[in-house]
């Protein structure tokens, strides 16, 4: 199942929100998710159905790639999950103005439809962020809709309520193909836990920081240490380096007197410790390198 749609709908929420687990990273800026996730939700067999599996392919929002080589590479991600998945889920923000009908627009939106033309699954239109509009207002979205995409469903959700997730999910289970589970039913997520890490960082980042100093932002992990055999309750050490292009955003995120990197410091690392299953030490260092955004060898190793 592929989450498609334009940037800050709330894909990664809900993904979060199925998964009861934070697998993709969440922020108010554009543009959060940089790569491909997936995410992983098992069904235990039951009386009336064997167990199963539900794989998410959370994806960067498609908008028109301008700029750099990071967009365009966040843009073919997304394109290549439409390609993958058994069912397509288009979310949108249901609080926005509907599309007007047959206009040929050429706005992100506009794309996104164009693209789910040429797709064969079927598709899901998944009206978030329900909590925040009365119910009402959502007939005449869905009519609006229902007239530029011949949509297979209709579904109200809140990512942040958890809302519509379970009709979601059981028109979902109802649809899947008949194949061997792809994954062990512990594993809820494909990142390995060093790019998870990583993410968290960012995240942290980016809540603290504005206007395009998030988009600026890659997180690389230095140093992953377990604590030896001997010492269980010791602390995992982590070293991560916070890469911005610039002197003046270095000097944002490091703050006066360190205060920002030490907060954002704090909270990453309260987020880390659920994923290590242990206390973390954590040390971040920020340096800057200029236009990282264009370094394909670079965007290839950080995993944008
Ligand atoms: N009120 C409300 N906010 C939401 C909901 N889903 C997402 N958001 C917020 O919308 C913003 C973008 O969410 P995110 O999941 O990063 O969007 P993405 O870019 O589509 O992955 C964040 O500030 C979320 O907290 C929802 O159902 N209700
Ligand atoms: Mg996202």
């Amino acid at each position: 199942m592929a989450l498609i749609g334009c940037p800050n709908v709330g894909k990664s929420s809900l993904l979060n929100q199925i998964l009861k687990e934070k697998v993709s990273i969440v922020s108010a800026t554009p543009q959060t998710t940089r790569s491909k996730i997936i995410g992983i939700r098992h069904f235990p067999a039951a009386a009336d159905a064997p167990a199963a599996q539900i794989i998410f392919l959370d994806t960067p929002g498609l908008h028109r790639p301008l700029g750099h080589r990071l967009n365009q590479r966040m843009v073919q991600t997304a394109k290549a999950a439409l390609q993958e998945a058994d069912i397509v889920l288009f979310v949108i923000d249901a609080t926005h103005k509907p599309p007007l009908p047959g206009s040929g627009r050429r706005d992100d939106e506009g794309a996104i439809l164009e693209l789910l033309s040429s797709v064969r699954c079927p598709v899901f239109l998944l009206l978030n962020k329900i909590d925040l509009i009365n119910k009402g207002r959502l007939l005449p979205v869905i009519d609006a809709y229902r007239r530029v995409h011949p949509f297979e469903l209709f579904l109200p959700v809140s990512a942040k309520t958890g809302d519509g997730i379970e009709p979601l999910l059981a028109a979902l289970v109802q649809r899947l193909p008949d194949t061997v589970p792809y994954y062990p039913t512990t594993q809820s997520s494909d990142q390995p836990v060093l790019f998870r890490a990583a993410e968290l960082i960012r995240e942290k980042v980016l809540h603290h920081t504005r206007q395009e100093v998030p988009h600026a932002v890659a997180v690389v992990i230095e140093e992953y240490t377990e604590p030896p055999a001997d010492r269980p309750r010791a602390a995992t050490r982590i070293r991560a380096r916070v890469i911005v292009e610039r002197e003046s955003q270095k000097a944002i995120l490091i703050g006066k007197g360190g205060q920002m990197l030490k907060t954002i410091g704090t909270e990453a690392r309260q987020e880390l410790e659920p994923l290590v299953g242990r206390s973390v030490f954590l040390a971040l260092w920020v340096s800057v390198k200029e236009a990282w955004r264009q370094d394909e060898q670079f965007l290839t190793e950080v995993g944008y």
